[in-house]
């Protein structure tokens, strides 16, 4: 549940970008990073190892202006995709106010984006955050490359039409707004729901 801060009038809300190790998570946030206007976002926080795996998470905070008579503002994480870092994940999905899952097109990683999607779920429960309640976007991301799984069999295999999905080329910055705007959009809308509007 987003945190409400009266006394500063402000709305923060976090949104987590989760999927298997490569699949493309922090290029997501990178690219966001270049394209938000300065005026709207401070520096964005990466710990990677040498190599760029991510090896805890990224962080990049962004204001959207005035929301309901708040300042709100946006805190985008996202988790290290790699399976050893466990503990990690569950730690940075704490507390989300919403998540992208970000799912590697390549027919060889089909068997990684499962795993991390019924991960992701545990991990939510273990949180204990309502899931029915949680706005989830599917990013069926590296649609550019050629052994990808079709659209349709991802949404039959993985997201079983449940959720809004979208497809992305996250290295050339296609799809990468529209994901954004569409997680952006469903969190605030549930925020509304939460002021009793
Ligand atoms: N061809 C292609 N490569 C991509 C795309 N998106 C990301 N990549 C590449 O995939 C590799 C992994 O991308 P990252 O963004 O570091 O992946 P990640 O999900 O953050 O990985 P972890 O931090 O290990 O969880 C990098 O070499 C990216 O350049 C894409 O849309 N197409
Ligand atoms: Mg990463």
């Amino acid at each position: 549940m987003a945190v409400i801060k009266y006394a500063s009038g402000e709305i923060i809300c976090k949104i987590v970008y989760y999927g298997a190790g490569r699949s493309g998570k922090t290029t997501n946030i990178k690219y966001l990073y270049s394209r938000i206007p300065n005026k709207r976002k401070t520096d964005m926080i990466s710990l990677a190892t040498k190599e760029d795996r991510t090896l805890f998470f990224d962080f990049l905070p962004v204001e959207l202006g005035n929301f309901k008579g708040f300042k709100a503002r946006l805190q985008i994480y996202t988790v290290p995709g790699q399976v050893i870092y466990d503990s990690t994940r569950k730690l940075v999905l704490k507390g989300a106010d919403g998540v992208v899952f970000v799912v590697d097109s390549q027919r060889d990683r089909f068997e990684d984006n499962k795993w991390s999607w019924d991960n992701m779920f545990e991990n939510l429960e273990d949180n204990n955050i309502k899931i029915d309640d949680l706005p989830i976007v599917l990013e069926y991301n590296k649609r550019d490359l050629e052994d990808i799984t079709p659209i349709e069999e991802l949404e039959e295999q993985l997201n079983h039409g449940k959720y809004p999905s979208l497809s992305s080329t996250a290295t050339q910055g296609i799809g990468v707004i529209k994901v954004f705007k569409t997680i952006g959009i469903a969190v605030l809308k549930k925020v509304k729901e939460n002021l009793g509007e």
